[in-house]
């Protein structure tokens, strides 16, 4: 039996249903199958952005319940729960402020006459593991932190988002909500000395995101974010501390999330992101095809350039 690990999908329906094509898979009444049985792997961000939102979910949502299919959760589900859960104090957990509204617009809309499916959606959300941890391999949406990991692991006993969780992962400063922005988002270090950078929205940020594989470097050499802005990253060592680097020796992890351009290689030998930006112009859908190799082999990465149709 083999895997295929799907990447980022934010709502580009289209492209999924090319991808799972080209992988072979087949669309019967119960769902996208295999005939060699192959099993579907999603790394999580199946919405946000695109204009099929609930159709990808319908896919990916099948394929899961006939057993062709497992999904970890992204920050974008995440934050759709959060945004559409009222804690104790009556509020969202997810604060309703403009930005966050209009982020979440999209989703929303495609619920608006249905208020029971969106909550059931939400609730088969709930149902996604926040990572998933084999003896050969493993999967989390942005970034694999075993410390984080087994931080979760013994306060929950779960690789799920409990309600418990969700509560104290919403809260700033939690310990909780550290865990979850690292495994979900990937890990942040502030900027020395007063630096900073400007985002792809020109927004400016003195908080970089940062690589967790290879050598700890410079800021600079450790930077994660758009390339024309790296030479405004100081050339100073990252202290030692502020990152944990994933070992070389440790299972092949699969991962979404960061926005790749360009053709897919792997980020290490045994780190793969399957995030190539499918929701922008130019973007592509990426799966790895996955039979147990204990190396990762550039070959072996499969995917369609974005479907450009646009929903009428
Ligand atoms: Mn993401």
């Amino acid at each position: 039996m083999g895997f295929d690990l799907i990447g980022d999908i934010h709502g580009e329906a289209p492209s999924l249903r090319a991808l799972l094509t080209k992988l072979g898979y087949q669309e019967t009444s119960c769902g996208f199958t295999h005939d060699e049985n192959r099993i579907a792997i999603f790394v999580g961000d199946l919405v946000d952005r695109g204009s099929w939102q609930r159709e990808t979910i319908d896919i990916v949502r099948s394929m899961v319940a006939a057993g062709n299919a497992r999904c970890v959760m992204g920050n974008h589900e995440f934050n759709a729960i959060a945004f559409g859960t009222t804690g104790t104090n009556g509020k969202p957990l997810r604060e309703h402020s403009e930005k966050n509204m209009r982020q979440h617009k999209a989703f929303i809309d495609e619920f608006a006459d249905d208020p029971t499916g969106y909550a059931e959606t939400l609730a088969w959300f709930k149902t996604l593991p926040l990572w998933i941890d084999l003896p050969d391999w493993r999967v989390v949406h942005a970034c694999w932190d075993q410390r984080e990991i087994d931080f979760l692991q013994g306060r929950y006993s779960s690789q799920y988002l409990t309600d418990e969780l969700l509560v104290s992962a919403s809260t700033t400063g939690t310990r909780e909500f550290r865990a979850i922005e690292t495994l979900l988002k990937g890990k942040e270090t502030p900027l020395p000395h007063g630096a900073f950078y400007h985002d792809k929205e020109g927004t400016r940020r003195t908080v970089m995101r940062t690589r967790w594989w290879g050598e700890i470097g410079t800021y600079r050499d450790c930077y994660m974010g758009p390339e024309d802005a790296r030479k405004d990253i100081p050339t100073d060592p990252m202290p030692a501390e502020a990152l944990v680097m994933y070992p070389e020796s440790d299972p092949i992890v699969f991962i979404g999330h960061y926005w790749l351009d360009g053709p897919p290689i792997p980020l290490a030998k045994n780190i793969a992101c399957l995030d190539y930006s499918v929701a922008k112009s130019g973007g592509s859908l990426v799966a790895y095809r996955f039979d147990g190799e204990k190396e990762l082999l550039n070959e072996k990465f499969i995917s369609v350039p974005r479907v450009e149709n646009q929903k009428i």
